[in-house]
C-alpha cells in the first residue's frame, strides 16, 4: 500500500462547536476540508495504531463522500480496523454502542443531527473517545489548535469501498468490516427493558405513532416497534432514510412534528407519539392530549426509571445541563441521589456516567439518555416511556399530573432567535452580563425578586476541570429562572437561545398555558437583555 502525503493549507474556521465540527455542505466540499479535519484529529490523538475506528452517520448529503475520505485517511495514518454501519448509516447512539461494544479506540459520527440535509444544508463530523461519547473540551479544543497550522494529510490510493455489502474488505493493511446498523443496538435495548410488557401492550390495543422524519431512525423503529415489539405496520411513518430527509426538518420539535401534534390532541388520536430527529439521539414525546417537555421527560424518566428491567435496582443520580429545568432535581432530592447540572453539551456528562455518578441524563434540547451509551438516544426514551406505560397502565397524561402532584410543576419554554447578526447577538450577552453584579436583591414586578445572576461557570467534579461562561442565568427566589445564551450549534450568524422556567410548587395551578405562564418572565427578560430592539425582531424564530 502507497502512503501519499499530500500538501494542504488551514482552514481557519475549524473551530468545533457544541456537537463537532457543523457547516454548510458547500464548506465541507472546499478542497481538503474534510482532510484537513480528520488529519488534524488524528494528529492530536496517540496509540491508536492498529487498533478499531467506528465510523457512521446519519445518512445525509456527502455522508458516503466523506466516510469514502475518512476510511482512506484512517489506513494511511495506521488504524488496522475499520467497523462502518451498512450504508454508511449509525444512528449516533447505535455507534456509541458498536465503539464500546467492540472496545474501538474511537468513532468518527457524520452528522448535523437536526440541522436540514441536502447540497445547500449542513454537514457534521464529530470525534467520538474510546467510551462511546463525544470527546471532552481538551480534545476538541487540540483539534481545533492543530487546523490552524496543518499543512499536510496522509491518504492512501484505493477503490472506494462497497458499503452495501456486509462483511470484510481491505484498505490496504486495514481491514474495513461493513456492519448491520441495527443489530447490536437492538439486542442492547433489549437487555434493558421489558419487552414482553412492551408487547403486550401493544396486542392490547395500545395505539402509537413514531414520526422518523425520513432520518436516521427509520430502520432502528421499523425492526424495534414493528418488528420486534408487534406495533402495527404502519406505526412507524417517514421510515426511509433520505439524503435530504425529504426535504425536510428533522428536528423533533412542536414546530416541524406540528401535524403530529395535532393529531395527538384530539380524542381520536392515537395514544402515544413520538419522534427522532436526524441522527436519532433526540426525542419528542407526546401522549394524548399532553405534550411532554424535555425537561420533564427527564424527571419522570428518572422517577420511573426502576420500573424497567435495566435500572430496576434504582438510579445513582442524575445530570441535566444547565439551561433544562430543575424538575429533575426534585426527583433527585426525593430519591436522595446526586444531583449534577453540567454546561451544554453531552460531552458534560460522560465523566460522570464513566463515574457511576450519575445513571440518567437530560436536556431541555430534547435529549435524554443513560449510562447504556455515552449519547443521548431518542429510541431508548421513547422504548423507556412505553416500559413504564405498560407497567402503569396509565395514560402519559395521568402519569404526568401525578407527577406535577407530587413534585411540583416547572413550567418552562425555550425562545429561539435564529441567524441573528453574530456581532450584535455578542454585544447583547456582553452588556447583559455586564448587568449581572447588580441584580441580585432587585425587586421586578410584585413577585419577582433576584436571588442571584451569574454567568454559570462548570467545575467538573471527577477531573477537575472548569468550563466559564456557559450561559447567563438570573434566579429569582420563588425558583423561577431566566437563561440565556449563545447557541453552539447554529451554521449561519448566532442563534440567541432565551430559557425561561418558573415553578409551581405542588398543589398549585397546574393547567396553566405555558407561554402565558412565563409572560412576566419573557417581558423582563427583554427588558433586562433588550432582545427584541436589538435584535429587531418581534418574536421568537422557535418557541418550543
Ligand atoms: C447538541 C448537543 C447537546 C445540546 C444541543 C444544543 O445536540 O449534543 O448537548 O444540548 O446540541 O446545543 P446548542 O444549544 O449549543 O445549540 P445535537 O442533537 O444537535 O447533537
Amino acid at each position: 500500500m502507497t502512503i501519499q502525503t499530500i500538501k494542504t493549507t488551514p482552514y481557519g474556521d475549524q473551530k468545533p462547536g457544541t456537537s463537532g465540527l457543523r457547516k454548510r455542505v458547500t464548506v465541507y466540499s472546499q478542497p481538503n476540508y474534510v482532510e484537513n479535519y480528520i488529519q488534524a484529529i488524528f494528529d492530536s490523538l496517540e496509540g491508536f495504531e492498529g487498533q478499531t475506528l467506528v465510523i457512521g452517520g446519519d445518512g445525509r448529503f456527502y455522508n458516503d463522500v466523506a466516510i469514502q475520505k475518512a476510511i482512506r485517511i484512517a489506513a494511511a495514518n495506521g488504524f488496522g480496523k475499520v467497523l462502518v454501519g451498512q450504508g454508511g448509516i449509525l444512528s449516533t447512539p447505535a455507534a456509541s454502542h458498536v465503539i464500546r461494544h467492540y472496545k474501538a479506540f474511537g468513532g468518527l459520527v457524520l452528522s448535523a443531527s437536526h440541522n436540514p440535509g441536502g447540497p445547500e444544508g449542513d454537514f457534521g463530523i464529530k470525534y467520538n473517545i474510546g467510551n462511546g461519547g463525544p470527546a471532552p473540551e481538551k480534545n476538541t479544543d487540540a483539534v481545533f489548535e492543530r487546523t490552524k497550522v496543518i499543512d499536510s494529510y496522509k491518504t492512501v490510493d484505493a477503490a472506494d469501498i462497497d458499503l452495501g455489502a456486509i462483511g470484510m474488505q481491505t484498505v490496504g493493511d486495514m481491514v474495513v468490516e461493513v456492519i448491520d446498523p441495527v443489530t447490536d443496538y437492538a439486542a442492547l435495548m433489549q437487555t434493558l427493558f421489558d419487552f414482553d410488557a412492551i408487547k403486550a401492550l401493544f396486542a392490547g390495543g395500545f395505539s402509537m405513532t413514531f414520526d422518523a422524519m425520513s432520518a436516521v431512525t427509520g430502520p432502528y423503529a421499523h425492526a424495534i416497534l414493528e418488528g420486534i415489539l408487534g406495533a402495527p405496520k404502519g406505526t412507524v411513518k417517514n421510515g426511509e432514510p433520505s439524503p435530504t430527509f425529504n426535504d425536510g426538518h428533522p428536528d423533533p420539535n412542536l414546530v416541524y412534528c406540528k401535524d403530529m401534534y395535532e393529531l395527538l390532541m384530539t380524542e381520536a388520536g392515537p395514544d402515544f407519539g413520538a419522534a427522532s430527529d436526524g441522527d436519532g439521539d433526540r426525542n419528542l414525546i407526546i401522549g394524548k392530549g399532553r405534550f411532554v417537555t424535555p425537561s420533564d421527560s427527564l424527571a419522570l424518566l428518572a422517577a420511573n426509571a426502576h420500573l424497567a428491567p435495566g435500572y430496576k435496582k434504582g438510579i445513582a443520580g442524575i445530570a441535566r445541563s444547565m439551561p433544562t429545568s430543575a424538575a429533575a432535581d426534585r426527583v433527585a432530592e426525593k430519591l436522595g441521589i446526586e444531583m449534577h447540572e453540567t454546561p451544554t453539551g453531552w460531552k458534560f456528562f460522560g465523566n460522570l456516567l464513566d463515574a457511576g455518578r450519575v445513571t440518567i441524563c437530560g436536556e431541555e434540547s430534547a435529549g435524554t439518555g443513560s449510562d447504556h451509551v455515552r449519547e443521548k438516544d431518542g429510541l431508548w426514551a421513547v422504548l423507556l416511556w412505553l416500559n413504564i406505560l405498560a407497567v402503569r397502565k396509565q395514560s402519559v397524561d395521568q402519569i404526568v399530573r401525578e407527577h406535577w402532584a407530587t413534585y411540583g410543576r416547572n413550567y418552562y419554554t425555550r425562545h429561539d432567535y435564529e441567524e441573528v447578526d453574530a456581532a450584535i447577538a455578542g454585544k447583547l450577552v456582553e452588556d447583559l452580563r455586564a448587568q449581572l453584579p447588580a441584580l441580585p436583591g432587585q425587586n421586578f414586578g410584585e413577585d419577582l425578586q433576584v436571588a442571584y445572576a451569574d454567568d454559570f461557570t462548570y467545575h467538573d467534579p471527577v477531573d477537575g476541570s472548569t468550563s466559564a461562561k456557559q450561559g447567563i442565568r438570573i434566579g429569582f427566589t420563588d425558583g423561577s429562572r431566566i437563561v440565556l445564551r449563545l447557541s453552539g450549534t447554529g451554521t449561519v450568524g448566532a442563534t440567541l437561545r432565551l430559557y425561561l422556567e418558573r415553578y409551581e410548587a405542588a398543589g398549585g395551578s397546574h393547567d396553566l398555558e405555558t407561554q402565558s405562564a412565563l409572560q412576566p418572565l419573557i417581558e423582563l427578560a427583554d427588558q433586562l437583555a433588550g432582545i427584541k430592539q436589538r435584535t429587531g425582531r418581534t418574536e421568537p424564530s422557535v418557541i418550543t
